[in-house]
């Protein structure tokens, strides 16, 4: 780190390594009872109803798991519920209408407050538009959408009506929207004209057209939110419709909430696997709605009267459970911020803090990582007192960075919980409980009550603390993804054929995580063990990196590591041989990087770009990645005798130390 090291944090913090949650934290807290794990223990899975009761039903269910299927599980099965209705109407109905739900900052400063009866109202209408345009049950809708309300909004209607969403993250290239547009048959688009970012408007639009030219079915209808107030006029077509346009002409219409089995989906969401190919993970309304709100009561400890912020986008999951469904579902005040957390100065999250009296803040460890970087005086002059609990997710978190968070954004007074979980695990998995269990600096904490969470061998035995293994889910938990959209077979090859015997019906999920535990069941995540990176807390698969360079004229190979990075966790690391006759220049660099941030976006954007005659490859002909990721760490190398092209190891590490 580049600021100055805080002496006095460093001597009497580093030392330590558990933290008990502070009494007055635990006074108020949502879960104090240490019982809590065995009673899901012992009354597992019926348990789980206490998630399902956090919610209105319109049918109770009959039964709360049923497992004949495994492993296409089903929770609360025979109950009825609608998403919207708990997330908008209930509030509404209990007395709460006039409470904030959503409070939006804009990049430039601008705020927008949405109550719940003004939620209420514009989903409704929303809800409505979206009928009309001829959205029918079932229909996967794509939202392509940055940090504005009309995302969540759009998402409510959705599910007011039935229609799944699939939310793809702004920043995404048109090649990524129309790649998901295509894998879900999705014939109805939501986006914007543009969005601010670091002061410059962005043409979004711009982006979404391409993308819908690279869409391969008959696209009905494009809904253009405006954001930038300056009413686009190159509609591409009769199919175009203005969003406000849309919503005025339903003014004051009521759509009634679609009563949903529980085991419909909710929506779609994208991920990076190892193929190139993005997984689109189902979650349905019951059980993932309720995991999403039972996790957001029991580890971010939210209150229908707090104000709660999370920093991530809505385009990623976090996004989905923990600004939107679990907060709502709550009926808490949810944060929205447009921008990013340096613009127009370092202190800009930290004056939202202030302002808002922000009780939860629920942020990633690159995020944290760069608030060091930038140095404690960009929140001195805040008062940040209101806050009560942090949290963070993503990626591994290093001690010194939680304890820099605990110290200068909690003043000691805030648990800090650190939760390890996926797109497909639908909510949080590994954490402390922050009213019942000690923390340990970089160490997410034991499963959480009723999630199985062990650490093996390959042999299946759990590993001895201390030991390294792999992380997998030995029970299945009601916010678990249902399948990998129209694609089970990959759904079981994916996550469950590694460790699961199904002759004797034995399930065990595999999230494809590295992993250890401690003599007290505390599981520190050591990151992915399949060829995906985690940048910045966001999934990218290498695979999808490299089908996009070798796309590049000119190009012949190439293998995509990941590299530390002080800020970002893992950065993008590209080795790619040229073909004969090409040479590896600063114009064959920039059509590389071109061609990732095109094909994926910006955050793929690699670090480090080195060309090379021949990659290090086995004998079996398989590219030594494990290499590749020693030499750009700079580590020592292990034993590359097994190698059929031994002498290419040294020219390697000679190009990268020439750059
Ligand atoms: C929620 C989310 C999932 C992957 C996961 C793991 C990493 C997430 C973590 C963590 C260590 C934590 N991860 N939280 N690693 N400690 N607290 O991030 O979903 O985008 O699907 O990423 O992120 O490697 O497998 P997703």
């Amino acid at each position: 780190m580049t600021d100055e090291p805080d002496v006095e944090l460093e001597a009497r913090l580093e030392e330590q390594d558990s933290f008990e949650p502070p009494e007055e934290f635990v006074e108020q807290a949502n879960v104090t009872d240490p019982g809590i794990y065995e009673e899901f223990e012992e009354n597992w899975p019926d348990a789980w109803e206490q998630a399902a009761d956090l919610l209105d039903w319109d049918d109770e269910w009959d039964e709360v798991l049923v497992e004949e299927d495994a492993p296409f599980y089903e929770w609360f099965v025979g109950g009825e519920l609608n998403a919207a209705y708990n997330c908008v109407d209930r509030h509404v109905e209990n007395g709460r209408k006039n409470q904030a739900a959503i409070r939006w900052e804009g990049e430039l400063g601008e705020t927008r407050t949405y109550t719940y009866q003004d939620l209420y109202r514009e989903v409704n209408e929303f809800a409505a538009a979206l009928r009309d345009l001829g959205v029918e049950e079932d229909d996967v809708v794509t939202l392509y959408m940055p940090m504005i309300p009309e995302l969540p909004i759009a998402m409510l209607a959705c599910a007011r009506i039935g229609a799944p969403h699939s939310v793809v993250f702004a920043g995404f290239s048109a090649d990524a929207l129309a790649t998901r547009m295509n894998s879900a048959d999705s014939e109805y688009l939501v986006t914007c004209d543009g969005y601010y970012r670091r002061g410059d408007a962005l043409n979004h639009k711009e982006k979404a057209d391409e993308g819908l030219r690279g869409v391969e079915h008959e696209v009905e209808d494009i809904v253009v939110v405006d954001r930038l107030g300056d009413k686009l006029t190159h509609f591409l077509g009769a199919n175009y419709h203005d969003y406000d346009e849309l919503v005025d002409d339903h003014d004051g219409e009521r759509v009634e909430p679609v009563s949903r089995d529980a085991e419909d989906m909710l929506f779609l969401m994208y991920t990076s696997g190892t193929t190139g190919q993005p997984k689109g993970v189902k979650h349905t309304t019951g059980g993932y709605l309720s995991y999403a709100a039972w996790t957001s009561h029991a580890v971010l400890d939210i209150e229908p009267e707090d104000t709660y912020w999370c920093s991530a986008d809505i385009g990623w999951i976090t996004g989905h459970s923990y600004i939107v469904y679990g907060p709502l579902a709550l009926g808490t005040t949810t944060m929205m911020y447009e921008g990013t957390p340096d613009y127009p100065e370092k202190d800009r999250l930290w004056e939202i803090v202030e302002k808002n009296a922000v009780d939860i803040f629920y942020t990633a460890p690159t995020a944290i990582r760069s608030f060091m970087k930038w140095g404690k005086e960009h929140l001195e002059g805040r008062d940040l007192s209101s806050l009560r609990l942090l949290g963070t997710v993503g990626e591994p978190i290093n001690p010194r960075a939680w304890k820099w968070y605990y110290k200068h954004v909690g003043d000691e007074s805030c648990p800090v919980v650190d939760t390890w979980w996926q797109t497909e695990t639908g909510g949080m998995m590994v954490t402390t409980l922050p009213g019942v269990n000690e923390m340990k600096p970089g160490s997410a904490g034991p499963g959480l009550p009723g999630v199985d969470a062990k650490v093996i061998h390959p042999d299946k035995e759990e590993v001895e603390p201390g030991q390294a293994g792999h992380l997998t889910v030995q029970k299945p938990w009601p916010g678990m993804l249902r399948t990998l959209y129209q694609n089970d077979e990959r759904f079981v090859q994916e996550y469950w054929e590694e460790y699961s015997d199904p002759d004797s019906d034995e399930w065990i999920y595999f999230p494809e995580d590295g992993a250890k535990v401690d003599e007290d069941d505390y599981i520190t995540v050591l990151g992915r063990v399949d060829d995906v990176l985690n940048v910045s807390g966001h999934r990218l698969g290498t695979m999808e990196i490299e089908s996009a360079i070798v796309g590049v004229p000119g190009v012949a190979e190439a293998a995509v590591v990941g590299g530390d990075h002080e800020v970002k966790g893992e950065a993008v690391y590209v080795y790619a041989i040229t073909e004969e006759g090409t040479d590896g220049d600063e114009d064959l660099r920039e059509r590389v990087v071109d061609n990732v941030e095109d094909a994926i976006g910006p955050i793929a954007r690699p670090e480090e770009i080195v060309f090379t005659p021949e990659l290090p490859k086995t004998r079996s002909g398989k590219i030594m990645r494990r290499l590749l990721e020693d030499i750009a760490n700079g580590d020592e190398l292990g034993n590359t005798s097994t190698l059929r092209n031994p002498d290419i190891v040294d020219d390697i590490q000679q190009r990268v130390s020439d750059d």
